[in-house]
């Protein structure tokens, strides 16, 4: 069986691996042969060229380490100021630098440089996310002719974003020179679809310098997914039961309302804070019923469209304290730190109301995790945002669009006061669709779909 090659950003590091992705990739490295490849985190002045090999707990990982100046251009320039707001549609919160594509296509270029020599010729190559979209083009300008995957965990931007994105054809050239490209959603496909087909040979007439051949690159929706049972199981353990208890303390008998966000401008936090505020003045019988825990630690925090969306966030949950809170009873609880999985299960299954509102996600794996950890026979209700990647899994859930704030302050009352056998239906269908989703089988179709083996006639499949 050939080897499987994990690249990403980050390699992961030692201690419980942090999310299920870690768990799940870590899992298909301990079934195959291979190793992860990416960032070390150190920042030099001379970065060696080649790659070192670290045993972290068990997995094989190799490193390289970069400049300050190549990692400031390439991970908070362009990959997070540039195509991380745009691909989320967010084009007023890019930066437009123009200096900044060279220094993430040189991190490529030194990713593909010493990467190259650790390549068996038959070793399978599974890139991830935004931060590495040219380098397969850079590992096959090398002369590299393994089978290259690339996964985007993040939406893929609509046709005319795309257009305002610096460099946007060189990226889709980029992407046409992988064997496989996922995303999250059927959205995510049917966007890159209408890319491609208006700039196919066909309908550019006369400058051939405009369309991008992606015959040779198939595309498809693998939509990410949790371990829902492990959370089950995760919510009711002695950690989570101490995080419980602790909670209990203080909401007494009133309901619980849960938001769990890296704190990112994309995740929605102030308009969600405000339906809460509109709940509250509208209906006043949830005065002193209700109680909401926003969980939301700092991210990319030197980017100031990040710094901003803090500040904004710190200003309401001020508004609303000061607009509702009493000697005995305080509205929110705004926590501005992370906490490990077994005290968010914990939090997620005492929670009456799973709030997940992002203004676009590539697919969100709170809700998944909000949904493992119910009780079965008492679960909670989850309101998702249709513009996330998940509300094409959920339909079970309350759906609603995250800039109408109305909208999504009555999905919270009809929450609140939605009787038990209607939860429990809902969360049912819920709760099969995220096994039907899980992680596992998320990285096995895709390694199964990338691998040779899998593939009928020529070895590839025209997506136009
Ligand atoms: P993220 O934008 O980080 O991921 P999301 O999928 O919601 O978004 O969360 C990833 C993980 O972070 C989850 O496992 C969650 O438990 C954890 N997490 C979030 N907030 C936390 C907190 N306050 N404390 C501790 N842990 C926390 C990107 C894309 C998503 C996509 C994922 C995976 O933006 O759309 O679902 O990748 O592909």
């Amino acid at each position: 069986m050939s080897r499987i090659v994990i690249v990403s950003n980050r390699t992961p590091g030692k201690g419980p691996a942090a999310g299920g992705l870690a768990v799940a990739l870590r899992k298909t490295l301990a079934e195959r042969e291979g190793f992860w490849f990416g960032w070390s985190g150190r920042l030099v002045e001379q970065p060696s060229s080649e790659a070192r090999f670290e045993d972290v707990d068990g997995l094989k990982v190799a490193q390289v380490d970069l400049t300050r100046q190549d990692h400031h251009a390439y991970y908070a320039g362009f990959s997070n100021s540039i195509l991380w707001p745009s691909f989320h549609l967010r084009l007023d919160l890019a930066t437009l630098d123009s200096t900044w594509y060279e220094g993430y296509r040189r991190v490529n270029q030194q990713f593909a440089r010493a990467l190259l020599p650790l390549l068996k010729a038959d070793d399978i190559i599974w890139v991830h996310d935004y931060h590495l979209i040219p380098l397969a083009s850079e590992l096959r300008a090398l002369g590299a002719r393994n089978r290259i995957g690339f996964y985007l965990h993040i939406p893929f931007p609509t046709a005319d974003t795309l257009y305002a994105i610096p460099n946007h054809l060189d990226l889709m050239r980029d992407l046409s020179r992988y064997d496989l490209v996922g995303m999250q959603a059927n959205r995510d496909v049917a966007a890159f679809t209408e890319f491609a087909e208006h700039q196919s040979p066909a309908s550019i007439s006369g400058d051939p310098l405009q369309s991008v051949d992606f015959s040779r690159t198939e595309v498809d929706a693998f939509p990410i997914g949790s371990d829902p049972d492990a959370f089950a199981r995760l919510a009711v353990s002695p950690a989570a039961t101490k995080m419980v208890n602790r909670m209990r303390r203080v909401l007494g008998d009133q309901r619980l309302i849960i938001g769990v966000d890296r704190l990112d401008y994309s995740k929605g936090l102030p308009q969600r804070v405000e339906a809460y505020e509109k709940l509250l003045t509208h209906d006043a019988r949830f005065r002193r019923q209700v109680h909401f825990l926003q969980v939301a630690p700092p991210s990319r925090d030197t980017i100031k469209e990040y710094q901003e969306t803090s500040e904004t966030l710190d200003s309401i949950c001020g508004r609303v304290m000061g607009r509702f809170a009493e000697l005995d009873w305080q509205p929110l609880t705004y926590v501005k730190r992370a906490y490990g999985q077994p005290s968010l299960a914990g939090l997620y299954r005492l929670a009456r109301v799973g709030l997940v509102t992002p203004l676009r996600d590539g697919m969100n794996l709170v809700a998944h995790e909000y949904i493992g950890s119910q009780n079965p026979a008492d679960p909670g209700v989850l309101v998702l945002s249709r513009f996330a990647g998940a509300a094409e899994i959920f339909d079970a859930a309350l759906l609603v669009n995250p800039f109408d704030t109305d909208e999504t302050a009555e999905a919270l009352r009809l929450a609140l006061d939605m009787p038990l056998d209607e939860r429990i239906s809902r969360w049912q269908t819920l709760m099969a669709a995220a096994r039907a989703h899980n992680i596992d089988d998320w990285s096995r179709s895709f390694l199964d779909r990338l691998a040779p083996a899998s593939r009928n006639g020529s070895g590839t499949r025209d997506i136009l």
